[in-house]
């Protein structure tokens, strides 16, 4: 059995002191669920959100790490530096990081590589853009991102790490895809895995729903046999709607 992992991708918002209060407001709303819980703040905010989730069932992550450990690479934060931190996630090719920074499966590639070096757990995202589902090519999109960003991995690996499929433009819209069409995509991203890597791992290796997740339509998504959880956007941003995602998730 996979266990359910609700992860808050907070983008860029809240401030160091502000983190620290949402963990704080966060802590007493879900405090007895079995569900895995992840915040994950902008890189400034990271040690306040460790620190106030410390003794706690809330893991943090970071949005993005470069994938060297160290060098004159100026204004990025390496695996080490994050783990140091107390992160144990790390969100990886986002979307809006692939729109707005050039990021591509050869660096997600990298990247994955690097957080598996520094003992954090990737969540990986995949997804396809509105003119590519229009197209008919979501499937390959998201083969291709697969194969591409998650090659050269262990099995053991696959097994730890975290996919998340975010259709592009299910993202801050208010749009999200139809369980049914996020079940298929899934379906296909765990089938595509195991042909990679053996169905043991596949069927180890949990891959949420990303894109306009609220407390209305979690359960919708949670239903579906192969969604293990959400990455959330908008509604992480609020403890009482994040915590009522992670309990109608559990
Ligand atoms: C997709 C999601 C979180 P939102 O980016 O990664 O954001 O829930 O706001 O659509």
């Amino acid at each position: 059995m996979r266990q359910v992992i609700i992860a808050g991708n907070w983008k860029m918002y809240k401030t160091a002191g502000e983190a620290r209060r949402l963990v704080e407001d966060l802590k007493p709303l879900v405090g007895a669920t079995q569900v895995e819980i992840v915040v994950c703040p902008p890189f400034t905010a990271l040690a306040a959100a460790v620190n106030a989730a410390s003794g706690t069932n809330i893991s943090v992550g970071a949005q993005d790490l470069f994938w060297e450990d160290e060098g004159p690479y100026t204004g990025e934060v390496s695996g080490p530096m994050l783990k140091d931190l107390g992160c144990r996630f790390c969100i990886i090719g986002h979307s809006e990081r692939r729109q707005y920074f050039g990021e591509t499966d050869a660096s997600v590639r990298k990247k994955v590589q690097a957080a598996f070096r520094s003992d954090l757990i990737p969540i990986v995202c995949v997804g396809e853009t509105l003119a590519e589902r229009e197209d008919g090519k979501t499937l390959e999109v998201c083969r291709r991102q697969v194969e591409e960003g998650l090659g050269g991995l262990t099995p053991e690996k696959i097994a730890r790490l975290v996919v998340a499929y975010e259709p592009v433009w299910a993202i801050g819209t208010g749009k999200t895809a139809t369980p049914q069409d996020a079940q298929e995509v899934i379906g296909f991203i765990r089938e595509l895995l195991g042909k990679m890597y053996g169905k043991d791992p596949a069927q180890r290796c949990r891959i949420q729903y990303g894109g306009s997740v609220k407390p209305e339509n979690i359960a919708s998504f949670m239903e579906q046999p192969d969604i293990d959880g959400a990455l959330v956007g908008g509604a992480s941003l609020d403890p009482i709607s994040f915590a009522a995602i992670v309990n109608t998730a559990a």
